[in-house]
């Protein structure tokens, strides 16, 4: 069955090339040009941010996403039309089966939208239980329907008939919960007559994207005015042509929202320099607070992201934001594939932000019940491997993930070896020597020595750790391991009990 139209196999098909061409810049090694250019659009602060609220973003960890507009109405099915993958795209998809006026359908569908179970409480609670530390929640997405009453659109909650803000109900019901609260909003809107994608031409179209911009200005400023407990923002969207034409208006938003709104946190999507260069500038430097580029996508080494902050966005299918209302078709992620996403962000000094799509009527799908109740029982009894923790400078070995806080390492084991020795190895020079290591679930101590296997130039020394035979665990289990400044000398070496 053909579903998707020809133009949509282009569109991906371009897509993929666009996506090729820009990504090796950002999801990948990094590429440091050889030499600085001047640039006026660059980085509004250099370096690393040493604020209070961006380092209360380095010790999140966990965050909960949340996908929510009038595409959770279709939940990636409606009328004919079936979206493969993607469901808040769906006004997008077609095929055969669509009815001819399939989009001026989806545009009409808020005036369905009456999510009557909807409670931000309940769905606070929720993230709170899963140890979610910060929500990002869609105010709009690409179909330019406002989940808060926009006085710049007439597409917004307030025509619908469930009427009441959306997004200060999740701001307050989260806030309450200590859960600091980001807002998603895309600069793609279907909705809005004034914008485009490509670049504008003629002064008429020069005049109508001009007021496309303001138009976004104003209604950043508006959640700004409207939400002041907010604490980022989460940009999406932004690799419209016309957008990146647009690097001396997106500077100077940038600089105004950041003058109104001291400690407000963006990422590396917003706005791009006056090369064109997205996510980092034509110097290799990040624009914005944190790397934004990680979306469904995990660093396969440390030193790509250049001690860069970061975020890992991730979906529980493989590809859908939005409602999917039968996850039958496709693996849906387990809350073991997600701990191990979520240490592998951590470990690498990232957040990891899971995604959930609620329904039409404000619930949450009873696989999305399921796995926040998982996670959260692990993040529960395992926490101190997860918040404030940094990368730990050891060389990544197969049992699981490092984590650091202070003199403490975390090893989250997922991989146990058949001999119940964890062998770690590090070099005989470290100034940090551990001293003890016990099971954090249980704070059951675990025996510990150095060996020195004695391989012919081998600078490193190898801290064993047994587990006991009796220790079982059907989870991902930490290994708490305390160090102390020191050197590893030959003395120290001899004592077993080390
Ligand atoms: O909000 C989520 C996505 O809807 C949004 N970003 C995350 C956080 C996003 N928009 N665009 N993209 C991600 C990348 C573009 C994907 C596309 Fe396609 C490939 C557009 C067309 C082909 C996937 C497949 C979406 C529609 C069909």
């Amino acid at each position: 069955m053909k579903l998707i139209p020809v133009q949509w196999c282009l569109a991906f098909f371009l897509s993929g090339l666009f996506m090729n061409a820009t990504a090796q810049s950002w999801t990948g090694p990094p590429e440091k040009p050889k030499e600085r250019r001047e640039l006026q659009y660059g980085p509004l602060h250099p370096g690393k941010r040493t604020d209070a609220a961006m380092q209360r973003f380095r010790e999140y960890g966990l965050g909960q996403f949340i996908h929510w507009g009038v595409y959770a109405i279709a939940g990636g099915e409606w009328n004919g039309v079936k979206a493969p993958t993607a469901s808040e795209w769906i006004r997008s998809w077609s095929g055969k089966t669509a009815p001819d006026n399939w989009k001026a359908t989806y545009d009409n569908l808020y005036k369905q939208f009456n999510p009557v179970s909807f409670d931000a409480t309940r769905w606070a609670k929720q993230a709170k239980a899963m140890g979610a530390r910060y929500v990002i929640f869609t105010t709009k997405h690409h179909d330019g329907f406002c989940m808060w009453p926009s006085r710049f659109s007439d597409y917004t909650i307030r025509q619908s008939p469930y009427q009441k803000d959306i997004v200060r109900q999740i701001v307050d019901a989260y806030a309450k919960e200590g859960i600091d609260v980001y807002l998603y909003f895309s600069i793609i809107d279907w909705h809005n007559k004034d914008y485009r994608s490509a670049s504008p031409k003629t002064a008429g179209e020069k005049a109508s994207y001009q007021k496309f911009l303001d138009y976004t200005r104003n209604q950043l400023f508006e959640l700004l005015n409207n939400y002041p407990q907010i604490k980022g923002f989460w940009f999406d969207g932004t690799w419209d042509k016309a957008w990146i034409d647009s690097y001396a208006f997106t500077y100077q938003l940038e600089k105004d929202l950041r003058a109104a709104h001291p400690g407000l946190i963006i990422g590396s999507r917003f706005r791009n320099d006056e090369y064109g260069k997205r996510h980092f500038d034509s110097n290799g430097d990040l624009l914005g607070d944190y790397e934004q580029g990680w979306e469904r996508k995990l660093p396969a080494k440390y030193e790509w992201l250049n001690g860069n902050d970061w975020d890992c966005v991730m979906t529980i299918p493989p590809n859908g934001w939005g409602y999917i209302k039968d996850w039958s078709p496709f693996y849906t992620k387990t809350s073991y594939d997600l701990i191990d996403m979520l240490m592998h962000a951590t470990s690498m000094g990232g957040n990891f932000v899971l995604n959930f799509g609620p329904d039409g009527n404000g619930n949450m799908s009873p696989g999305e019940d399921r796995l926040a109740k998982e996670i959260g029982e692990w993040v529960q009894l395992n926490g101190e491997a997860v918040y404030g923790v940094t990368h730990a400078p050891l060389e990544p070995n197969s049992y699981g993930y490092f984590t650091q806080k202070g003199n403490t390492l975390y090893l989250t084991v997922f991989n146990r070896p058949v001999n119940n020795l964890i062998r770690i190895k590090m070099p005989k020079s470290a100034t940090e020597v551990p001293t003890a290591a016990s099971l954090l679930v249980s704070g059951t101590s675990l025996k510990m020595k150095f060996t020195d296997i004695g391989l012919d130039l081998d600078r490193n020394i190898y801290v064993d750790i047994t587990l006991p035979d009796t220790f079982v665990s059907q989870q991902p289990f930490v290994i708490k391991i305390i160090t102390k400044s020191g050197k590893i000398n030959a003395a120290e070496l001899e004592k077993a009990h080390m």
